[in-house]
């Protein structure tokens, strides 16, 4: 009896594990992981929350002129255990150099396969591989960085991968495109207006479908990374390594993390939305929320007394990895607004 009652309960495991694997979102992650450490924290997010099984990272596309960041990127993969991530560089970069406070050492001292930035795929394409072998409306892109990847894919060519133009495919194959960028209502913020405004205009004017921003104001009131991450990671870890080269754990507002919160069912714990409007951004990047009929774009603002100490207590569980708090979360209902 007691043998059929383990079995019974490792059957009911098994189920659940199906059930939560098939409920996570694919998610392609667009990352400019060089100058900020809330880049380095996102991944550790998405990487843990992937292991768990509440979201499913297809791909990670770098958007960066620095150097050593996708290198740093695929140590950090690798340590996690995903030696074989795909991970795709926007080639079309301008003056690539090593300007960031943590990939160069990162990438130094942490095994990965690629010998430099040159051997990984170039971005548009992965984004295109990933899509095309996705579902229709299966996939979630979430944007951290500046949009330049993005713009390349929107502006692709039929391929090998797909015989579908690149608005075409992600408007097949994306549910929402969640993007860390802009200022709301209004304002200017880097992934808008530097170093590339003409992309983020041509993304806002062309994507095929939903997109959710989360503006500036919402991260740089939750601030996470500070001496808990360094109690909670053992002595070598790269994303410990890469808060320590930082600021030593001084503390840092989560723009790129609060947007990760989104794949999960916490999400509704803290944010909620701003009245029907669309988000406008102007030829030097900056932008305004410009209220109106509802459409395709929607934007966070901070439920009325959302505990921001909780929601970064939360993101830095989520970097450490702990358990409980992961086996607690679970993905975000679709569709959201
Ligand atoms: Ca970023």
């Amino acid at each position: 009896m007691k043998r059929m009652f383990r079995y019974l309960g490792l059957c009911l495991l098994a189920l659940c594990a199906c059930v939560q694997a098939d409920a996570a979102r694919r998610v392609i992650l667009d990352t400019d992981i060089d100058s900020d450490v809330d880049d380095a924290g996102a991944l550790a997010m998405l990487l843990n929350l992937h292991a768990r099984g509440v979201v499913d990272l297809r791909g990670i596309v770098v958007t960066s002129d620095d150097t050593y960041a996708a290198l740093c990127t695929q140590a950090i993969c690798t340590f996690y255990g995903y030696p074989d991530m795909p991970i795709g560089v926007n080639v079309h970069q301008a003056n690539m150099r090593n300007h960031s406070r943590y990939t160069r050492q990162i990438a130094e001292e942490f095994p990965r396969a690629a010998g430099a930035w040159t051997d990984f795929e170039e971005a548009a394409s992965l984004y295109r591989r990933l899509l095309a072998e996705s579902p229709d409306s299966s996939v979630t892109v979430l944007t951290i960085g500046h949009l330049s990847s993005l713009r390349d894919l929107l502006r692709s060519a039929p391929d090998g991968h797909s015989p579908l133009t690149g608005v075409q495919l992600a408007g097949r194959k994306v549910s929402r495109w969640l993007c860390m960028g802009g200022r709301f209502p209004e304002g200017k913020e880097a992934n808008f207006y530097r170093p590339d405004p003409e992309a983020t205009l041509y993304c806002l004017d062309n994507w095929p479908g939903r997109a959710v921003f989360s503006g500036w104001e919402i991260g740089r009131e939750v601030r996470s990374g500070g001496p808990y991450l360094k109690r909670r990671f053992p002595d070598r870890h790269p994303v410990r390594r890469a808060y320590e080269l930082y600021n030593r754990f001084a503390g840092r507002a989560s723009w790129d993390q609060t947007a990760v919160l989104l794949l999960t069912d916490r999400a509704d714990d803290f944010f909620g939305y701003r009245s029907a409007g669309r988000c406008v951004v102007m030829p030097d990047g900056s932008n305004r929320w410009e209220e109106g009929p509802e459409g395709c774009h929607s934007c966070l603002v901070f439920r009325e007394g959302a505990d921001r100490d909780r929601a970064a207590r939360l993101i830095d569980r989520l970097i450490a990895g702990d358990r409980r708090t992961l086996r607690r979360i679970g993905p975000a209902e679709e569709p959201v607004r």
